[in-house]
């Protein structure tokens, strides 16, 4: 009796190890955000590539089926893990939709006992999940526990008074009664945080019914679900939404029932009210740290030294750094980065700051298309759109990023519990070190061709005099000098992300040019004999940023 018993624990502790991914699992690893609807139609609709009108707010027709069948497409951009859309049974409003449309996103539950069928069959998604284990990678599900979406058919246009009394709550599974809700009241002032946890987000036409998760009968009902949902589709993480719309001793106890790693989505610029939830769930979005990359990036003139501060930010305030962050530029809710601007110098460096820190990389789908929608829903297009091709800038460029941390994790066991750190910046340039990776972001702008200086070997890069570095978007040779300086030259604005030449493989760059090993910047200065002029040089720093301007 007593082996066979042993033998059942020991596989059961195996099947949990193996699915029961943890932060410390995730971590080395990144993520491409999938919004479900707006993916990949099913295989024998694939071809037809049919329209899909952002503006209308309607299903556009991606599911389950059709995101299994684009894996390929993920992978060889060099992703191991998946995010998509919350999966259970949404609200469905009468068409025309009112003005904040229909529940295409998946945000809008009204049965979390049941699947979305506009995604697909309950087959379809144990497919997809067994097809993405099969090539190694992980699934993050999004969930919604805050609240459940109603249709305000007495008052859809009207300022909202208690929609619940104009709500049949027929059909919502749990919570069909008023009981289960806080009392009706807008959020109409988020520096109220009792106002942000028990009052209602949505609009009049749609408010979404905030769950009286102040009840215990109501919160062990969601611990139990979340454990169900995890274990029956072994998901290996899960994104949450709305966290800082629940009071923040809720969620320990959700996160120790679902068993898997959670990252957390609490909307606020302000590092320190961001921070605090990192004591509640295992990882946030770093929204304020997205701020800092918007403003630094979006024009030629953004500021390098907030963003330095906001790295401090996060060391400071949030319960493991950078490491319980997940790092994005886009994401389904915020207008693209493309949106803000056409400069692909600035756009680059903008998705390097994504793969070059701490946090949990993560792509939103589309960026690889440069896709440029404004605010929502303008910023949900079908990636089908796109024919999934692969030789575009940014899906090579994300490529690159990719193939880079795995080179540098791979090179050093210490990569991923070295925290990065900034060794300098200037007018228009930060360079951060996370050993053995050394970046050097700019917001010159493609329009320029910038000559960088910077002393490496003293300040915590990893890099010793004379040490032979690549610059894996470039794939050119640098060398750091004798005295620990290194100079290159940053080609269209573009960012440099160097590793020592030991550790880059042909994945990285199939081939290196430049590789003298006198260091590449003297020749290829030459060719840039225009009007030169410094931009930066600033006094007694480290790091000096001088931009040739093609005439
Ligand atoms: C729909 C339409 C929109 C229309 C809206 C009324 O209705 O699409 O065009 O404007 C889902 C859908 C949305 C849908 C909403 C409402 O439901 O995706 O399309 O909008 O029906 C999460 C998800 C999000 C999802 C929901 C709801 C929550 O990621 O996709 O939306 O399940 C708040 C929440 C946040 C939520 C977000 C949409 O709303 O906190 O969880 N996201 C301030 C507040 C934030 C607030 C934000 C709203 O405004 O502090 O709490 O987010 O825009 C910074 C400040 C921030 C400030 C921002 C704007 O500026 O530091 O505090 O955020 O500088
Ligand atoms: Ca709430």
């Amino acid at each position: 009796m007593l082996p066979s018993l042993l033998t059942a624990v020991t596989l059961a502790l195996w099947a949990r190890q193996a699915y029961a991914a943890s932060a410390s699992d995730w971590q080395k690893r990144t993520v491409y955000q999938v919004m479900t609807d707006r993916f990949a139609l099913p295989p024998a609709q694939d071809s037809t590539g049919a329209a899909c009108d952002t503006g209308a707010q309607l299903p556009c027709g991606g599911t389950w089926a059709g995101i299994e069948n684009h894996l390929d497409y993920i992978q060889a951009m060099g992703f191991d893990a998946i995010w998509i859309s919350p999966i259970v049974a949404q609200l469905q409003v009468p068409l025309p939709p009112p003005a904040d449309g229909t529940a295409y996103h998946g945000y809008w539950p009204e049965n979390i006992y049941a699947l979305n069928d506009a995604f697909g069959t309950e087959a379809d998604l144990r497919s997809l999940v067994s097809a993405v284990h099969g090539r190694g990678m992980y699934i993050m599900v999004d969930v919604v526990v805050n609240h459940m979406a109603t249709y305000n058919t007495t008052a859809a246009n009207a300022a909202p008074t208690d929609p619940l009394a104009g709500i049949s709550l027929n059909g919502y599974n749990p919570f069909d009664e008023d009981s289960d809700y806080h009392p009706f009241c807008p959020i109409t002032n988020y520096g109220n945080q009792t106002m942000v946890e028990q009052c209602w987000l949505g609009s009049a036409a749609v408010p979404l019914a905030d769950v009286n998760t102040e009840d215990q009968t109501t919160v062990n009902t969601y611990y139990s679900w979340i454990g169900q949902v995890v274990s029956n589709y072994t998901f290996d993480g899960l994104r949450i939404d709305t966290v800082k719309h629940i009071r923040q001793d809720f969620w320990p106890g959700f996160v120790q029932a679902a068993g898997v790693f959670t990252l957390g989505e609490v909307l606020d610029s302000d590092a320190q009210y961001v921070g605090d939830y990192t004591n509640y769930v295992d990882a946030v979005f770093d929204y304020p740290g997205w701020g800092m990359v918007l403003q630094a990036f979006q024009t030629t003139g953004g500021s390098m030294s907030m963003l330095a501060q906001s790295i401090q930010n996060t060391s400071t305030y949030y319960k493991n750094g950078g490491f319980s962050t997940g790092s994005f530029l886009e994401n389904h809710d915020q207008p693209r980065f493309p949106s803000l601007t056409n400069d692909t110098g600035l756009i680059k460096n903008a998705i390097a700051w994504t793969f070059i820190g701490d946090g949990l990389p993560i792509v939103y789908e589309g960026q690889e298309q440069e896709y440029s929608g404004g605010n929502v829903p303008n910023n949900r297009e079908a990636v089908w759109l796109s024919a999934y091709q692969e030789n575009k800038p940014m899906y090579k460029h994300i490529t690159t990023l990719n193939n880079a941390r795995k080179a540098a994790m791979n090179g050093s066991s210490s990569f991923l519990s070295t925290h990065m750190s900034v060794i300098s910046t200037s007018t228009h340039s930060i360079a951060i070190a996370k050993a053995p990776m050394l970046a050097v972001l700019t917001n010159v702008g493609q329009g320029a061709q910038g000559q960088v200086s910077l002393s490496v070997s003293s300040l915590g890069s990893g890099y010793a005099a004379n040490s032979q570095l690549v610059d894996v978007i470039s794939c050119s040779s640098v060398k750091v000098d004798g005295s620990g300086n290194l100079a290159f030259t940053t080609q269209a604005g573009a960012p440099a992300v160097f590793l020592p030449s030991s550790v880059v493989n042909t994945k990285v760059c199939a081939s290196v040019a430049g590789g003298s090993g006198s260091g590449s910047g003297s020749g290829a200065q030459a060719a840039f004999s225009t009007r030169a002029f410094a931009l930066s040089a600033a006094v007694g720093s480290v790091i000096a940023l001088l931009v040739l301007a093609s005439a």
